[in-house]
């Protein structure tokens, strides 16, 4: 005996298509959440979507013995240019072994320590920006985090400057990126006979990913004209281009290389921009979370500017990781991940079916909501929840910003060292100043980020 999953009411024809707005479907989501609760369904023309967001049943959709991930709608429409990489692959695909077995040890701690200086090269980049402001000057706060975090993972990953600090637009890497990434999500909401009429949408769709491929490809020329042995650098891209898979004893294709180029170019930097640009957000409002943040900075910094922040510093950053980890909580910048039933149909929470040609998604901020979990206002910033104590006495599914299992994120400790690092030098250096009274607002792609968001600074040095 099961019963029938909570849901909306449909329109003849369409079900719920409407229900969920383009350019708003997580926030539409969350709103369905709080109506309907921990799990309910939604029909679309051609496919049915399930919502899972409290935590007894995320536990159940996070055992591997009975759920792996699955190339949902989302994702499908992502693989026109990440391919089979290791985002956008399935467990069962052999590349997916391949290059996870073969990149794995660029994420290792020791890899983390060499990532360090490059880092800090980016960043030093961006308070050098700030720095030279006129008082009056506006920061795009989003928009600079985008110029940091993607010219960390091309000078990390690929020793490829992107020197978006040295232009006053975008590089056009990020232009199209997004572009494509916007077609894929509007995607997943069009009929699919809408889809093929939009002409002009699939053109540039085409432009763009050709666009992208062609900046791949110039950095893997680079690399193998560079003239030193390619095997010489440990980044990612060595790896990708000379690793051998020790259980297959192969290599990439080329062809997988560029899937796995434009997927670390782009998951490497989306969701930490809008990581840093959601905790300064967060510290504008809660003065007093601001006030043991710079306590801790200057304690562990120090107020020495030209001093290069070291791998022991920034691991002591802990008051910054929590402040960092409760705005993954709140607004977690990958939002949904989403599973499939490896014996084609399960049965969770005791009565609800659920089979392996839904899409069953975990809507990540609301399952940072759970009541159960996170107490009566779940809605309140407080880095109190990641101290060591409260970390100790939680379960461990109940907070997912980093997806689950052995498809979780490859680059969690990356993201969080680069995240921890610049907030820290900016938290040295600056008083953050809301001269717009900014109205949160946000701005969904297949991440989500707050749109607009616009700060002046004020140099701490700076007599009040
Ligand atoms: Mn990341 C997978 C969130 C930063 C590279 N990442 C995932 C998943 C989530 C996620 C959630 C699982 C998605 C799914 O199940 O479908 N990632 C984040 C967040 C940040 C982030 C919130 C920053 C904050 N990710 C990064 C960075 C890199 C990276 C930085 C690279 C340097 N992520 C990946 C890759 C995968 C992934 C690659 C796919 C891993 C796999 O399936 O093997």
């Amino acid at each position: 005996e099961t019963n029938t999953i909570p849901h909306p009411k449909e329109k003849l024809f369409l079900g719920n298509l409407f229900d969920l707005q383009s350019g708003r479907r997580v926030q539409d989501m969350m709103k369905l959440a709080r109506e309907y609760g921990p799990i309910y369904q939604l029909n679309m023309p051609g496919r049915s979507l399930i919502i899972v967001s409290g935590y007894e049943l995320v536990k159940e959709l996070a055992d591997e013995t009975r759920f792996d991930k699955k190339v949902w709608a989302p994702l499908q429409n992502v693989r026109s240019f990440a391919g089979d990489g290791l985002f956008t692959s399935w467990t069962q695909e052999n590349n997916w072994h391949k290059a996870h077995n073969i990149l794995m040890p660029n994420f290792s701690m020791r890899a983390m320590q060499g990532y360090l200086p490059m880092m800090v090269d980016i960043a030093e980049q961006l308070v050098g920006k700030w720095d030279r402001l006129n008082s009056d000057d506006e920061i795009d706060v989003p928009g600079d985090m985008t110029r940091l975090t993607l010219d960390t993972i091309g000078l990390c990953g690929f020793d490829y400057r992107f020197n978006s600090f040295y232009r006053e637009d975008m590089h056009p890497f990020v232009n199209s990126m997004v572009r494509a990434l916007q077609e894929a999500m509007e995607r997943g909401g069009r009929l699919p006979f809408e889809d093929k009429l939009l002409i002009h949408k699939n053109r540039q769709f085409q432009t763009d990913t050709e666009f992208l491929n062609s900046v791949v490809d110039r950095i893997i020329k680079e690399r193998r004209e560079g003239g030193e042995d390619v095997s010489q650098k440990k980044d990612l891209l060595s790896y990708m281009l000379t690793g051998t898979d020790k259980q297959s004893g192969e290599q990439l294709d080329d062809l997988n290389i560029r899937y796995q180029i434009i997927t670390f170019l782009i998951a490497g930097h989306e969701t930490t921009s809008g990581l840093l640009s959601f905790a300064l957000y967060e510290l504008l409002h809660h003065p007093e979370v601001l006030a043991r943040a710079y306590e801790e900075v200057d304690r562990v910094l120090g107020n020495d500017l030209t001093a290069r922040p070291t791998f022991n510093q920034v691991n002591q950053l802990r008051y910054v990781t929590q402040i960092l980890q409760e705005t993954l909580r709140l607004w977690p910048t990958a939002p949904a991940f989403a599973v499939y039933p490896l014996n084609g149909e399960e049965i969770i929470g005791g009565k609800y079916k659920v089979t392996k040609d839904e899409d069953i998604a975990v809507l990540i901020p609301m399952l940072h909501r759970d009541r159960a979990i996170w107490g009566d206002n779940p809605d309140a910033f407080d880095p109190e929840h990641f101290s060591p104590e409260a970390e100790q006495s939680r379960p461990a599914d109940a907070y997912k910003p980093f997806g689950n299992g052995q498809r979780a994120c490859i680059g969690r400790q990356f993201a969080m060292q680069e995240a921890t690092l610049v907030l820290g030098m900016l938290l040295q250096r600056y008083h953050f100043i809301d001269h717009t009274n900014y109205q949160f607002k946000i701005k969904e792609t297949l991440t989500i980020k707050p749109d607009d968001f616009k700060i002046k600074v004020r140099k701490r040095t700076d007599a009040e």
